[in-house]
C-alpha cells in the first residue's frame, strides 16, 4: 500500500515509517521538522534518544529495508506544498500526525494557544482540501485524543452514542470536553473531519489515541540511526516517559497533586498494530468513524507506583514525589471508556508492566542525556496563568 505519513519525523511517524517500511508498505513522508524546535527551543531540552537527522534516517531506512523512503520537508500550513506533494504521492493512505501535540505548550499564553489553533486546524483543514482534490478515494487516518471526550461522569463510547431525549432516540457525537488548548483543536479538528466526509464522500478514521510510550520497535534493530525521539521535559514529555526517566537517574517520580486523575495508555508497538489495523480495515467512501485507541486505564498514582515497581526490580532506587497541579483538572473522577473496536479487530496488547523493564534499560544508556536536562523535568506552564489578569490559584482548586 501508498501510505503518506503527515509528520513523518515525529516520535510516532517516524516509527510508523520503520514499522510500515518493514512490512512492504511503500512510505512517503512529509515534515516540517517544528518539532525538533520547539523542544530545543521551548523545553529547553533535547530528544533523550540520541535521533538522527533526517537524511541519516532515510540512509538507513534504505539500507535495513531495502528500499528508499520518499521524504519532502515542509508545512501543512502551506496549502501549495501538501496539495503537490499528495498529487506527486497519490496514496491509498494518509496518516496524519503533523501537528503541535502539547497540552502545556498550547496552555503557555495566547500566542502558544493560537499557534496551536493555527498550526493544527489550518493543517488539518488543507490536508482535507488537498485530499478532495488529489486523493478523493485515500483513507484518512486521522490522530485524535482521549482527552477529547474529558472526564464524564458516565461510559465513554467510540466517538457516537444513541440517547433518547424528548421522546425521540438519535445516534449523536459523544460530548467532547477538552482539557487544553491543545486538545480543543483535535475537538475541532474532529468536526471539521466528520463535516468533509459528510459533503465530499471522504473516508476517515479518528483516532482517539490515550497517552502513547515506550522508547523503541524491534524493527529499528541496532541501528542508532533508526531509533524515534524521546522527550522527558516539563513541555513535551508525557507521563510514563517521564517517570521512567525520572526513576533512571533517581528523580523522585512527579505526580501532579492527588494522583487519581486517570488516564488512558497505549505502548507504541500496539500504536503501530491499531493503525495497521485500521489500514487493512479501512472505512467505506464517505464514511467518517471513531475508534478509541488505548489498551490499559490507569490512574497517575497507580502508574507511578508501577514504575516504582520495575525500577526496584531493575535495582534502582525509586522515589514517589507529588507536586502540586499545575493543570486544572479533575484529581478523583469516574473514567470508563470503550476500546472494543480493536479487541474486535483482533489487537493483542502489549502489556504496562511488561513494556517498563525494556524501557528502563534503554533509558539507562542515556543516562548521561536524562541527567543533562534534569532541570527541564518539573513542569513550569500554569494553566490558571494562562488567563490574562486571573491572579494564580484564583481560577476554581482543581481539584
Ligand atoms: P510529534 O510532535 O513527535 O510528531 C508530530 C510531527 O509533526 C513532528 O515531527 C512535527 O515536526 C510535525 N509537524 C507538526 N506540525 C506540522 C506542520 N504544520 N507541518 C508539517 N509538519 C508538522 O508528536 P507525536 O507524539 O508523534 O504525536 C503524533 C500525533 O499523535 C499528534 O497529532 C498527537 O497529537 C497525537 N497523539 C500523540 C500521543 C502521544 O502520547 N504521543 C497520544 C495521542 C495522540
Ligand atoms: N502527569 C503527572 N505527572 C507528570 C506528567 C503528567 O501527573 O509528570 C499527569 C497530567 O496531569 C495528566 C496525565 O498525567 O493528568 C497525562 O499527562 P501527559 O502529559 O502524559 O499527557 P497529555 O498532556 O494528556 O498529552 C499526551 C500527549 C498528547 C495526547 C494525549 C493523549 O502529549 O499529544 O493527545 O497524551 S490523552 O491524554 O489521552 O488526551
Amino acid at each position: 500500500m501508498k501510505v503518506f505519513i503527515a509528520g513523518m519525523d515525529g516520535y510516532l511517524g517516524w516509527a510508523l515509517a520503520v514499522y510500515l517500511g518493514s512490512r512492504g508498505h511503500d512510505i512517503y513522508g512529509v515534515d516540517a521538522f517544528l518539532r525538533r524546535k520547539w523542544v530545543n527551543d521551548e523545553g529547553e531540552s533535547h530528544s533523550i534518544s540520541p535521533i538522527a537527522a533526517m537524511p541519516e534516517r532515510l540512509q538507513a531506512f534504505q539500507e535495513q529495508i531495502g528500499r528508499p523512503a520518499w521524504f519532502r520537508e515542509g508545512n501543512l500550513c502551506d496549502f501549495e506544498f501538501i496539495r503537490s506533494a499528495l498529487a506527486e504521492a497519490s496514496p491509498d493512505a494518509i496518516i496524519h500526525f503533523g501537528e503541535q501535540p502539547s497540552a502545556p505548550f498550547s496552555m503557555i499564553d495566547r500566542e502558544h494557544c493560537i499557534l496551536t489553533h493555527e498550526n493544527n486546524m489550518f493543517g488539518t483543514l488543507n490536508v482535507l482540501y488537498a485530499m478532495a482534490e488529489c486523493c478523493p478515494s485515500a483513507h484518512l487516518i486521522k490522530l485524535g485524543t482521549m482527552g477529547e471526550y474529558g472526564t464524564p461522569n458516565v461510559d465513554i463510547p467510540e466517538g457516537f452514542f444513541t440517547i433518547e431525549y424528548k421522546g425521540r432516540t438519535d445516534t449523536l457525537p459523544f460530548p467532547r470536553q477538552a482539557g487544553s488548548w491543545y486538545h480543543q483543536t483535535k475537538v475541532h479538528d474532529t468536526n471539521n473531519i466528520m463535516f468533509a466526509c459528510k459533503v465530499w464522500g471522504l473516508r476517515s478514521t479518528d483516532l482517539m489515541q490515550g497517552v502513547v510510550y515506550g522508547t523503541r520497535l524491534s524493527e529499528m534493530k541496532d541501528d542508532q540511526r533508526l531509533l524515534t525521539r524521546l522527550d522527558i521535559d516539563g513541555l513535551f514529555g508525557t507521563a510514563v516517559n517521564r517517570f521512567c526517566a525520572e526513576a533512571v537517574i533517581g528523580h523522585p517520580l512527579t505526580p501532579y497533586g492527588a494522583g487519581g486523575q486517570t488516564r488512558s495508555f497505549i505502548n507504541i508497538r500496539d500504536s503501530m498494530r491499531c493503525i495497521e489495523l485500521v489500514l487493512e480495515n479501512p472505512a467505506a467512501n464517505g464514511e467518517y468513524r471513531v475508534f478509541n485507541q488505548f489498551t490499559e486505564v490507569l490512574s497517575v498514582v497507580q502508574l507511578a507506583e508501577k514504575v516504582k515497581a520495575a525500577g526496584e526490580k531493575a535495582n534502582l532506587e525509586v522515589t514517589v514525589h507529588p507536586i502540586r497541579n499545575p493543570r486544572v483538572e479533575s484529581e478523583s473522577h469516574y473514567y470508563n471508556p470503550d476500546n472494543s473496536k480493536f479487541r474486535a479487530l483482533g489487537l493483542d496488547p502489549v502489556h504496562m508492566d511488561d513494556a517498563l523493564p525494556g524501557m528502563l534499560v534503554d533509558l539507562s544508556r542515556w543516562r548521561d542525556r536524562i541527567e543533562s536536562k534534569k532541570n527541564c523535568l518539573i513542569p513550569k506552564v500554569e494553566w490558571r496563568e494562562s488567563a490574562p489578569g486571573v491572579p494564580v490559584g484564583h481560577a476554581g482548586s482543581g481539584a
